[in-house]
């Protein structure tokens, strides 16, 4: 089955993935969160009924134990941190149609009606298990309680979730060598009933359910060895206080896991939506499948979303998502931000700076493809906002306006030429099209391109040196494309576009405007416009990035004190070879340095990016595993050592001709240090 095209004439739901209530947000949070909000405003450009939609995540491991470090109550604890949410992210212009948490009545009668509805449907059942405990601590050891070795991949895991290694949930009893967090002591296993949900049962609906789904490639496909595979039970219930309750007999010390109630949070805000409005029909959409839910989550969460959420949903009946789009992580320097270690740049932080939040908007929602990393830098976020929207779009928009008032008093009363109205139509096509593939980049870069178009219109046709009759075409063109790239640039730039609008003395508000209005006429008059953008300069970056070193380096210095005690960086290099080549084998290898000239991720897999590669002779296309580790965009240019005779290799259907030489985990690429040309051999 495959969907029909947004905008269609049914509701859609968007949602986010809940924050968990525990801690400050920073721009590594704010990216979904923008990005589902301008993906939502994109909808509605497009004329589509669409919901925004989340709340905060209030249960959890994650929650007890910062409360308990803090020695307040995880209620008390969580609240203030859902409160300090709903603060921030209207900061942002990120405007949830209902922002809920998971502790409020309505999703704590909705979660047991899941529950019991899985009951009813037979898909609930006790098993006897493996659980951590904590003999000193005299207590259960349920997820963030314990942590350990990961039985899949061998890297270090919390309990339930597999987070430096291959992401894996983990289910209780999993993790090997437990460790409690709470003494520090080997936990043991103790034998004890929980609940789950047989996942078996829904198996056949989540291999049918996965070929149907949209969304970024990495949720199309990162599950498919799951649902393929056998797949164990979901165990649902944990031996803690905080949480909801087990609504069935007999179970009254057992709250539901985390992961039961957070995603149910969707279906409760979209209800309390309906409820408060009245006019959104959460069941239609939700238990009919008449209507479209779309996810953006972090990739992180990608094995949540697309097995274990579809496959509670089919239990209780309900309908299935249409699309999970997964974005990637932000970076500093490339590496994780942290929010323990302050390794971050926070909400706060950055407003108190006074940089506008619509710029980090559209740095967010376009710097990179949904599903890639965002290595942030101040400079590459200053180059970005500067180059795209102060150049080309503050810049046409104030020279294009300008004109229009000191010559005509606002909009001069001549008619569209063919070219800009075609123009325009392509570009509402082009943006409808990027949207349907829920490519968010490609839809705000399209926006910025006809302001472009714009800056050169003007360029080409010098209104200036024409009488105002044989200017006036020209300007009224140009006037209809401010108007144009106001309504295609709303969803990035909320606030800026409703100054644009506000300039142009137009009635209702831009968000209303859907893209047909692109060529709707605008005011006939109106006054003098205003610079609509602040370019961040050269001196603010230095000092926004001297900032930002300085606490990264405290940051890293913190991680080395703490890696030197455990002696990890020592013991993780790989020992060296014993056996020896000769000088000819050595020979053998053909390595050049070479300059990259494009690269981008290969469609379906995860890691590994398509490079061509400049060997002086000729070009190569050479596959490397190196998607996640680097900024894609920002390779084209670099130098680096290939091993030009490698036999040619296939890999996801694209042939591998030749290897680039990367350094460790990270694949720190090889380059020569002066500048050697592309082809010039290495030996
Ligand atoms: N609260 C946060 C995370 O794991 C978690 C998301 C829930 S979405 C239903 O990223
Ligand atoms: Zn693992």
């Amino acid at each position: 089955m495959t969907y029909e095209d947004f905008p269609t004439d049914e509701q859609t739901v968007v949602t986010a993935g809940l924050p968990y209530a525990n801690g400050d947000l920073h721009i590594g949070h704010l990216r979904s969160y923008v990005n589902a909000d301008a993906f939502t405003r994109g909808l509605r450009k497009l004329g589509q009924d669409a919901i925004y939609v989340s709340g905060s995540d209030m249960h959890g491991t994650p929650i007890a134990v910062n409360a308990a470090e803090e020695g307040v109550s995880p209620e008390e604890f969580a609240l203030r941190h859902h409160e300090q949410y709903e603060q921030t992210f209207p900061k942002f212009n990120v405007d949830f149609d209902q922002y809920g948490h998971t502790h409020d009545e309505t999703n704590t009668e909705l979660t047991k009606e899941f529950v019991r509805k899985w009951e009813e449907n037979g898909h609930v059942h006790e098993k006897e298990i493996n659980v951590a405990y904590d003999p000193e601590a005299d207590q259960w050891l349920p997820d963030r309680y314990v942590e350990g070795t990961c039985p899949y991949c061998g890297e270090h895991a919390r309990g339930d979730e597999c987070d430096e290694g291959c992401q894996r949930h983990l289910e209780p009893g999993e993790i090997e060598d437990p460790v409690s967090t709470l003494t520090g002591n080997p936990a043991e296993y103790r034998v004890r009933d929980h609940k789950f949900l047989r996942l078996s049962d829904v198996q056949e609906h989540l291999q049918g359910f996965i070929n149907r789904l949209e969304g970024t490639s990495n949720a199309q496909n990162q599950p498919r060895e799951w649902i393929e595979g056998e797949l164990e039970d979901f165990c649902i219930t944990r031996d803690m206080d905080w949480g909801i309750d087990y609504p069935g007999e007999g179970s009254e010390d057992l709250v539901l896991y985390v992961w039961v109630d957070a995603p149910i949070e969707y279906v409760s805000t979209t209800k309390q939506y309906s409820e408060r409005t009245g006019d959104f029909d959460w069941e239609p959409v939700w238990k009919d499948g008449d209507g479209h839910i779309v996810h953006i989550i972090g990739r992180d969460i990608i094995q949540h979303h697309t097995v274990y959420w579809p496959a509670m949903l089919e239990a209780a009946d309900y309908a299935e998502p249409r699309a999970v789009c997964a974005t990637g992580f932000v970076n500093i320097d490339g590496k994780g931000l942290s929010t323990s270690k302050n390794r971050a740049i926070w909400a706060e932080e950055y407003l108190d700076e006074g940089v506008h939040p619509d710029l980090l908007r559209y740095y967010m929602a376009t710097a990179s493809g949904f599903e890639r990393d965002v290595n942030f830098s101040w400079d590459r976020f200053a180059e970005r906002v500067n180059s795209e929207l102060a150049d080309v779009v503050g810049n046409f928009v104030y020279r294009a306006l300008l004109f229009a008032t000191r010559n005509f008093d606002g909009t001069p009363d001549a008619d569209v030429s063919a070219d800009v109205e075609t123009e325009i139509a392509d570009a509402m096509d082009d943006y409808e099209d990027a949207l349907n593939d829920y490519d968010l980049k490609s839809a705000g870069e399209r926006a910025v391109a006809l302001a472009r178009y714009g800056n050169e219109y003007i360029q080409r046709n010098e209104p200036w040196k024409l009488d105002d009759e044989e200017a006036a075409p020209v300007i009224r063109d140009c006037v209809q494309l401010v108007k144009a790239v106001a309504v295609l640039l709303q969803p990035f730039v909320p606030e800026k576009a409703d100054e644009i609008w506000a300039q142009i003395e137009e009635d209702n508000s831009v968000a209303d405007a859907t893209i047909g209005d692109c060529l709707q006429a605008p005011p006939a008059a109106f006054g003098e416009p205003e610079e609509l953008f602040t370019k961040v300069e050269d001196e603010r970056v230095e000092e926004l990035d001297e900032k930002l070193q300085e606490k990264i380096e405290a940051a890293s210095s913190d991680e080395e004190e703490s890696e030197d005690v455990s002696e990890a960086s020592e013991t993780e290099l790989e020992p060296l070879a014993d056996e020896r080549v000769s000088f000819e084998d050595f020979q053998a290898l053909d390595l050049r340095v070479g300059e990259i000239e494009a690269a981008e991720g290969i469609e379906g897999a995860d890691d590994l990016a398509r490079l061509e590669v400049d060997i002086g002779h000729e070009v190569r296309q050479i596959v490397a595993g190196i998607k996640q580790l680097h900024d894609l965009d920002e390779l084209p240019g670099k130098r680096v050592v290939i091993v030009a005779n490698l036999e040619k290799a296939e890999l996801f259907g694209v042939e591998s001709n030749g290897m680039i030489l990367a350094a460790g985990e990270d694949a720190d690429l090889l380059t020569t240090h002066e500048d050697s040309e592309p082809g010039t051999k290495i030996k």
